[in-house]
């Protein structure tokens, strides 16, 4: 306002509005000032972009969890610190395994649903986007588990309805499944989500492990003639740049002209989220990522053993995660990245 400008330049110590009151007296989360969640608020889709409150395309950063069922020995104050504070992240995302055989949410769902309830509000608390994940993966087809991910979903978006800081994906890593089964999935869940949640956004994994299909040798034209129908809506994509590589490139670059696309998991080594790094061909993604404002989560901020695991071994059990003393190479380079200024 020009009034606050000119009496601010004339010193003058006067009372002035606070930005960011509202005068409909209803509770709402309190995210940080100045943090990615607060300035950005309630994400949208537009045409093929994502989107803040004010209508600008932008472009999330961040880390994937390991899975929430192994690894919540990370889960402590330092390690939301260096998350936030360090790494500068805009997102994480919160892998919760499904199976019974990994130790998952069928084992017991009460507990997973709590855990992911903390996992939610400790990001609100930081100011972080976060991205609840349904991390069906083995078996493949998301329609085994429609009604537990219903269940789950219902109570999620229930709870957290009031929050502008929650992305809800539906679908990990679809396989050994056609499309339009899983888009048949995505259009039962998408309703149970939006009666609680309205304006919420919502991700689906694609055929092929979140590839369009590509890892199934399947054209990606499938999916794109047949688009979920439902708005607010982003198709996930996911590749591992020592496996995944310019043929992948050329997929992500296609489908993210054609419909909204969040890249909610890479790795820069072998698809095992193991072996050798290739920082030369993953930086052809990120280039693409950021050239497009595609959004991206990499896995994975734990100390799990494999390369992809960004801390050393054991530095779970302890209280040092910030700086670079403690990563192995991945996280050395990935946080380089992810610590670079935000575009909004
Ligand atoms: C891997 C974990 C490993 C676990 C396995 C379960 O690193 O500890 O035993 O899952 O099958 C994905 C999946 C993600 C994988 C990851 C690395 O979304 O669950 O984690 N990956 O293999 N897709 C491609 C790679």
């Amino acid at each position: 306002m020009a009034w606050q400008r000119s009496v601010a330049a004339l010193g003058v110590a006067v009372a002035l509005p606070l930005t960011g009151v509202t005068t409909a007296g209803t509770a709402v989360a309190a995210l940080p000032a100045g943090s990615p969640a607060a300035v950005n608020g309630q994400l949208k889709v537009c045409g093929v972009q994502l989107c803040n409150k004010n209508g600008k395309a932008i472009q999330l950063r961040g880390m994937s969890t390991h899975g929430i069922q192994w690894f919540n020995g990370c889960n402590k104050s330092q390690w939301w610190d260096a998350l936030t504070n360090d790494w500068k992240a805009d997102i994480v995302r919160v892998a919760m395994y499904i199976a019974a055989k990994d130790g998952g949410y069928e084992t017991n769902p009460r507990k997973f649903t709590d855990l992911m309830h903390s996992y939610i509000e400790e990001a609100t608390r930081r100011g972080l986007y976060v991205l609840v994940d349904w991390h069906q993966l083995d078996p493949g087809d998301p329609n085994v588990y429609t009604a537990k991910a219903k269940t789950f979903f219902k109570e999620i978006a229930a709870r957290h309805k009031d929050k502008t800081n929650i992305i809800y994906d539906i679908a990990n890593e679809p396989n050994g499944v056609s499309w339009s089964k899983i888009k048949s999935y995505a259009e039962q869940l998408i309703p149970v989500i939006r009666a609680e949640d309205p304006d919420s956004l919502i991700i689906s994994g694609t055929n092929g492990w979140s590839t369009f299909g590509h890892s199934d040798k399947q054209d990606p034209s499938v999916v794109l003639n047949n688009k979920v129908n439902a708005t607010n809506f982003m198709y996930s994509f996911h590749f591992y740049a020592k496996d995944h590589r310019d043929d992948y490139v050329s997929v992500l670059d296609r489908v993210s002209s054609k419909v909204p696309v969040f890249v909610t998991e890479f790795g820069t080594q072998e698809a095992t989220g193991d072996g050798p790094n290739d920082f030369a061909m993953t930086q052809k993604f990120i280039d693409l990522m950021k050239r497009k404002k595609i959004s991206w989560a990499n896995w994975n901020f734990s100390d799990d053993k494999r390369s992809g695991a960004v801390f050393q071994q054991g530095t779970c059990s302890g209280t040092s995660f910030s700086g670079t003393g403690k990563l192995k190479p991945a996280g050395v380079w990935v946080r380089d990245i992810v610590r670079s200024a935000d575009q909004w």
